[in-house]
């Protein structure tokens, strides 16, 4: 049996740090201002640990990023979900304003229920009794992480998508209803204005959405993740939205995929593995 109380330490540390973040200048509400790059975009996890593994590798190796942000989405479906948190959180313990973790749908269960949600299993049976304390530790650690990043002139990031709604404010202090949109929404190029998603949560948004909420936050591309996509990243909306999906092995897709955004014209690299 691993020790629960170690990795229920290092998680309320992640807590704590993330907590002090709102103080800094970089940050305001749930928003994020990273002016530092490149910045390493690394999509959907979902209990990963190979992708992860891969993408840390290969970072390090090419040596070419100043910050990490990833996309949320860290546990359910994959076999390590523990393993994945482990990492990160250390990752985010050992470079406070290096390694930023935004939310995902996922990482709101105490707010919208979705399937599948094998966390706490993977928790008890790795901690046994005293699994209840480490997953609420989890549920609070969920609940401080912010939800978007701005890269002025460059790129918007986050989990899902956006309405016509959302607005600068939205992003720093979402409603329960616009953190919906923001973790829950897919793009889609075969709709006007906003659409129900079969997701049950969240809504379909169309390429006029996209130009209108990018154009008035004053950003080229929205880059998020939450669709599982075959070649590990998708263009949508005339290249202004951008899917990258991680979780190349739990998915078993051609290849999985992460960002860099760039200072150079255009802005975007994408690297798959
Ligand atoms: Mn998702």
């Amino acid at each position: 049996m691993k020790n629960a109380e170690k990795f229920r330490r290092l998680v309320d540390e992640t807590k704590e740090l993330i907590l002090e973040e709102e103080t800094k200048e970089f940050r305001i509400g749930k928003l994020l201002r990273i002016k530092d790059l490149p910045i390493v975009v690394i999509g959907d996890l979902h209990g990963d640990y190979m992708s992860l593994e891969t993408i840390t590798k290969r970072i390090e190796s090419e040596g070419e990023c100043e910050k990490v942000v990833f996309l949320g989405d860290y546990a359910d479906r994959g076999p390590s979900p523990l393993d994945v948190y482990e990492r990160i959180l250390k990752m985010k313990c050992s470079y406070p304003d290096g390694v930023f973790l935004l939310r995902g749908n996922h990482e709101a269960s105490d707010f919208i229920e979705f399937r599948p949600h094998d966390l706490p299993w993977h928790i008890k049976n790795a901690y046994g009794d005293g699994w209840k304390e480490i997953y609420r530790s989890l549920i609070e650690l969920h609940k401080t992480l912010p939800v978007a990043v701005i890269v002025e002139t460059r790129a918007l990031l986050l989990h899902g998508g956006i309405s016509p709604e959302i607005t600068l404010k939205g992003l720093e202090d979402p409603t329960e209803e616009e953190l919906e949109t923001i973790l829950w929404s897919d793009p889609s190029d075969y709709v006007k204005g906003t659409a129900p998603s079969n997701r049950g949560a969240g809504m379909l948004f169309g390429p006029d959405v996209s130009f209108k909420v990018l154009d008035k936050l004053g950003v080229r591309y929205l880059v998020r993740g939450h669709s599982p996509v075959t070649k590990g990243y998708k263009w949508d909306h005339a290249g202004r939205v951008l899917t990258v999906f991680s979780a190349k092995y739990v998915y078993g897709l051609e290849s999985g995929a992460y960002a860099l955004i760039t200072p150079m014209d255009p802005f975007i690299e994408i690297r798959t593995f």
